[in-house]
């Protein structure tokens, strides 16, 4: 497997995430919902300190709903945590109050000392391909409502208005994926938020073929055609990837058959379970 991530573009990542982490009240991060923990890096922890940490789940409309349900009991212990889609928009609505309510002890204190309500300042983070931007653009509603410079801010970095409360800086920080486990950077790869150069295709499709018959193997049957087991070869064959002399193209079959398992078209899935 070779390396995505050299350790000094992660020192670089580091050091502009907490840069900017001055500036913002909440952090939220956004995980894939299919694979929340493998989508996460824990060194975020480390980063951010004590500054609150809001959880999202995105993707949801591509993960296993029951699943979904006990993964967010199971987050909210530490942190506050919601799920959502930002493409089809369910779920966008919880977030502008659970910003609220997180910050409201320590506007009730500046209150008190007859500081007036501040603006909320949200930052948004997360490893590549999470939906950073898909969310930013539902939250701004694309029209973007800039909020002009502040002192401080470093060069580039844009707060836009999202509600009457709420600023969010329009500059998706980013994360790593931590993967020197084989086993979250294949889960990572087959969901796609890994460059597909990185791993062999047809391994990975068969790794993926593997853990559907172990986990659910009713995700695999709209490629089942009599009893016999699944292959690239009967997947190929399903999809009409033949090449002359009636072999299978199986390297075509595996990126059809992973096209199909990351637009949802194997059903809902969920790949980091637990219990
Ligand atoms: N099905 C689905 N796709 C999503 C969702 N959020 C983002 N995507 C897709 O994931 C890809 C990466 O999204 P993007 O916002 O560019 O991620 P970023 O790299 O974190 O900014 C795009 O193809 C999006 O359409 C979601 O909630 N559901
Ligand atoms: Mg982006």
């Amino acid at each position: 497997m070779s390396i995505q991530w050299f350790p000094g573009h992660m020192a670089k990542a580091r050091r502009l995430l907490t840069d900017q982490l001055r500036w913002v009240d909440v952090v939220v991060e956004l995980a894939d919902a299919r694979i929340p923990t493998s989508s996460r890096n824990p060194l975020l922890h480390e980063i951010l300190g004590k500054k609150p940490k809001l959880l999202l789940l995105n993707k949801a409309d591509l993960a296993e709903p029951d699943w979904t349900v006990k993964w967010l009991e199971k987050l909210r212990s530490i942190s506050p945590a919601y799920a959502l889609s930002a493409v089809t928009g369910k779920g966008v609505k919880q977030i502008v109050p659970a910003l609220e309510s997180m910050v409201q002890q320590k506007q009730a204190k500046l209150a008190e000392k007859g500081v007036r309500p501040q603006m909320i300042k949200v930052m948004i983070v997360g490893i590549p391909n999470i939906g950073k931007s898909s969310l930013i653009n539902q939250l701004t509603g694309g029209a973007q409502v800039k909020v002009g410079n502040k002192p401080g801010v470093t060069r580039g970095n844009q707060w836009v208005r999202i509600h009457d409360r709420v600023e969010l800086l329009d500059t998706p920080g980013m994360l790593w994926p931590k993967f020197e486990d084989p086993e979250i950077g294949r889960k990572l790869a087959v969901l796609g938020a890994i460059k597909d150069e990185v791993f062999d295709l047809e391994e990975l499709a068969l790794w993926m073929i593997d853990w559907f018959r172990l986990h659910s193997p009713q995700s695999l049957s709209r490629y089942q055609n009599s009893d016999s087991d699944i292959t690239l070869e009967t997947i190929g064959i399903k999809r009409g990837c033949l090449i002359r002399g009636g072999r299978v193209d199986t390297l075509k079959a595996a990126q059809i058959f992973l096209r199909e398992l990351r637009t949802g078209q194997l059903g809902p899935i969920t790949m980091d379970i637990f219990g």
